[in-house]
């Protein structure tokens, strides 16, 4: 498995907001950690459901129509559109420390910065559903310091019908001095397409793409018989804080939590 990032794939990332990372998990990893996503929306993980942010996904598809992501299990189905805080599960934080996301950190941040998590999510089109999400960008300006890099990674293989992610390639300068959108209006979206044709980032399982947290995307429902399972971490400085002064949690340097003892200090 790859370590580390080449200077023409950082410099690519640059330019196009993104790259694709490849595979960065082997088949059995891939594995462990779809059964562990299906475990815990099942509620039968041992895992802190008071910490973790559970949404089910909608009936209609609709963005307007979605229910608030709050702690807790909200009941025994696969049909989660969205789970947060999955740092605290020593699976999915050992995929999230790997020493590949390490060294991409360290490029974005800075050789020996301490790294935290805004978030490490579960973005999840059930089988047949699924939520249209707006053309967006990851945009954090509640965050002192906010964060740049974000790899999103295939649990399922995505394609166009099972509503993968689509980007606007350079899109991550286009609101450059816009300090508060994050989702686009109208005039935005028409601005934005005049420029740039979507580009559809179909993914195959197991492999994963940096993305640039100002990038604008957006991904759509899925009619399919099969879910369109992902999860992404957004890394940021370990010394970031929000405007209560609240950090995050660390996934390297000092302080890192530890997949040995997550369980006991959460
Ligand atoms: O997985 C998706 O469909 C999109 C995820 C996304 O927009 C995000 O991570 O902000």
């Amino acid at each position: 498995m790859r370590r580390t990032i080449k200077d023409a794939e950082w410099n690519e990332f640059q330019k196009r907001g993104y790259v694709r990372l490849g595979s960065v998990v082997t088949d059995e990893e891939l594995e462990g950690l779809r059964r562990r996503i299906d475990e815990i929306m099942l509620g039968t993980a041992p895992v802190p459901y008071d910490r973790i942010m559970m949404q089910l996904d909608t009936q209609t598809g609709r963005y307007e129509d979605m229910d608030p992501q709050t702690k807790g299990h909200k009941g025994a189905t696969l049909a989660y559109r969205k789970m947060q805080g999955l740092e605290f599960d020593p699976l999915f934080l050992t995929y999230t420390q790997k020493p590949l996301f390490h060294h991409i950190c360290q490029r974005a941040y800075g050789e020996g910065t301490p790294v935290s998590v805004l978030r490490a999510m579960f973005m999840n089109k059930p089988a047949g559903q699924g939520t249209v999400l707006p053309w967006h960008r990851d945009f954090f300006g509640q965050i002192d310091r906010p964060p740049e890099i974000t790899v999103w990674l295939a649990l399922d293989d995505t394609t166009a019908a099972n509503g993968c992610i689509k980007v606007l390639e350079g899109s991550h300068d286009l609101l450059a001095g816009d300090d508060t959108t994050v989702f686009l209006d109208g005039d935005q979206v028409e601005d934005a397409l005049k420029e740039r044709r979507p580009e559809t980032l179909e993914c195959r399982a197991g492999h994963a793409i940096l993305l640039h947290n100002r990038l604008l995307h957006t991904s759509e429902v899925n009619p399919t018989r099969v879910p369109r399972r992902a999860f992404s971490v957004c890394y940021m400085d370990g010394w970031a804080s929000d405007k209560k002064g609240t950090t995050f949690s660390r996934v390297f340097g000092e302080g890192a939590l530890d997949p040995e003892t997550v369980l006991e200090t959460v």
